[in-house]
């Protein structure tokens, strides 16, 4: 696969278009950028689609408690999302929104063929009904005891302590989050997609590579309770599509979300004239298709999703990546839940490679949760960026700016070791291509540490002393320029703002192409600060900032 240059397309999960980005939901979409920047850097076609999550009930109570409109509500939303990915460089090619015409018009087509194939059934069911708020509870918005392991304080649909999916009817002691009262059960009709009828299919989808062995195993939990058939609409009042020739049933977000991914690709084609609709969502498909998902949603992605994507005859996805949880103090920071850090309140107290180069530091291709610890986030940046990776390129650009012009040498005076370095770029691609950006940033500090040792010893500031030594010295603030550039490459994903000063202080792009040839006789700019310490004070300033 080596030299033929692939396609591909990569997806993030969608927010929910009821409340603000959070430093959780952007853990997701830094390592989905971090990946995407290094495969467009190793010269792929890469896009990148996310959107706004923006029906359900969760949005429709959400714009009553504002007395806004729900139309105005997702609309407002998707306009401060789209802010802040930007400030984080989250490089999306389309950023929509699954209230658009494009995923009306694909969730149609998908049911409409659904329909035909006989995999919708109608069935008459009780469910749980807030008799105060005149509402049919969906899944989250009923609490209660597990049935399974009896842990409290669990949803309607899933229990976060044993991972076992049921149904809201079998929660011990149901409780209604909205009213908090007991919800009382209403008789009404819904509409059911046939899961179980693809069960071979799935068991085989899912040991074809496609997950790694931790997510099968969740998943084969789910297939040893047997799978059930998968309720997809839901009653009025209610804000999302409407079901054709049904009074008062909607889709359920759930089957719209996920369509999502294929209608902000199709909207993207649309702006876009060099891509096909087709090319990337036919079955005989030549593009590879990734999603990044936390471990909350796996089974929409490894059972339902697969489902969906058989029955309506489109290609379905080559790998489903999936991360644990950011963790603060132990503290889960899930989407439902309140303790948050927003990521408009963070970029006003730190700037974004921070974020992206800490994430970087702990993410591997495992599940585990992530834990986020503020004190340890800044000694690590100024450890790592400001004392390994920019002094480097400080101390030795000052002297090729005094004494040089800024001229480098034009012969490195140790070959081998600059190759050592380059060589290094065989395991960093790796790395990179399998998610363990942990290693990449230890590889990479590894590096920086022989750079500065290998600069301490030749001790630079005292050849000045004598002029005889001059020659010398241009050669080994060369080599400690070069080394900075051959780490600033291997890190220029996961650090776009640092990487794009940089470029134009070296005056060259950043590029795995021309790795192998040393910088020489090139003339680099005067050096200005590329990154500013960060001190323990802005941690106050962002906590003042979350209360
Ligand atoms: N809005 C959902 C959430 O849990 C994610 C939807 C992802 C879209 O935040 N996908 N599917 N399948
Ligand atoms: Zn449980």
């Amino acid at each position: 696969m080596s030299n033929i240059l692939r396609k591909i397309l990569v997806t993030c999960a969608l927010p929910y278009a009821n409340g603000s980005i959070h430093i959780g939901h952007m853990l997701e979409h830094i390592q989905a950028d971090i990946w995407v920047r290094y495969q467009r850097m190793c010269g792929n076609e890469v896009w990148f689609v996310s959107a706004d999550d923006a029906h359900g009930t969760a949005i429709m109570l959400k714009s009553q408690d504002l007395k806004i409109s729900s139309h105005a509500l997702i609309k407002n939303i998707r306009k401060e999302h789209k802010i802040d990915f930007l400030n984080f460089n989250i490089s999306h090619d389309n950023y929509y929104s699954t209230h658009s015409l494009e995923n009306l018009y694909l969730l149609r087509n998908i049911f409409k063929s659904l329909n035909q194939k006989g995999l919708i059934q109608e069935k008459n069911i009780s469910q749980f009904y807030d008799n105060i708020k005149n509402i049919f509870l969906p899944d989250r918005f009923i609490k209660g005891t597990c049935p399974i392991c009896y842990a409290k304080n669990q949803y309607g649909d899933f229990c976060e302590i044993c991972s076992a999916i049921y149904e809201p009817i079998d929660l011990i002691d149901p409780i209604s989050v909205i009213s908090g009262t007991q919800p009382i059960l209403k008789n009404t009709k819904n509409l059911y997609f046939n899961l179980p009828i693809f069960s071979k299919m799935l068991k085989n989808w899912i040991n074809s590579g496609v997950l790694d062995n931790v997510v099968i195993k969740k998943t084969e939990e789910w297939f040893k309770i047997g799978l059930k058939s998968w309720c997809i609409s839901r009653d009025a009042p209610y804000f999302g599509f409407k079901i054709p020739n049904y009074q008062n049933k909607y889709f359920y977000v759930w089957l719209d979300a996920p369509i999502g991914y294929i209608s902000a690709f199709k909207n993207l084609c649309f702006k876009n004239k060099y891509l096909n609709f087709n090319d990337l969502w036919d079955k005989k498909s030549n593009y590879e298709l990734y999603h990044f998902i936390g471990k909350d949603i796996i089974y929409f992605h490894t059972l339902f999703w697969p489902a969906i994507l058989e029955a309506s005859s489109f290609r379905k996805p080559n790998k489903i990546f999936v991360h644990g949880y950011l963790t603060m103090n132990g503290l889960k920071l899930s989407k439902s839940k309140g303790a948050v850090i927003k990521a408009s309140n963070w970029i006003q107290c730190f700037d974004s490679d921070s974020l992206r180069y800490y994430y970087a530091s702990k993410l591997s291709n495992k599940i585990d949760d992530i834990e986020m610890n503020l004190e340890d986030f800044v000694q690590k940046i100024n450890s790592d960026i400001v004392n390994k990776l920019v002094n480097l390129a400080s101390r030795n650009a000052s002297f090729i700016n005094k004494y040089f012009n800024g001229y480098l040498s034009d012969e490195l005076n140790d070959v081998q070791l600059y190759n050592y370095f380059v060589n290094s770029s065989i395991d960093i691609k790796k790395f990179f291509e399998n998610r363990q950006f942990s290693f990449v940033v230890k590889e990479s500090m590894r590096l920086l540490d022989i750079a500065n040792q290998y600069i301490n010893n030749k001790k630079p500031w005292k050849m000045i002393i004598n002029k005889n030594n001059l020659i010398e010295l241009q050669k080994i603030c060369t080599i400690g320029i070069n080394f900075f550039r051959i780490v600033m490459i291997f890190l220029k994903p996961i650090l776009p703002d640092l990487s794009y000063k940089t470029e134009l202080f070296l005056a060259i792009e950043l590029n795995w192409k021309n790795i192998n040839s040393p910088l020489l006789s090139h003339k680099i700019n005067k050096f200005s600060l590329l990154y500013t310490r960060i001190k323990f004070e802005q941690i106050n300033k962002l906590m003042n900032l979350c209360k």
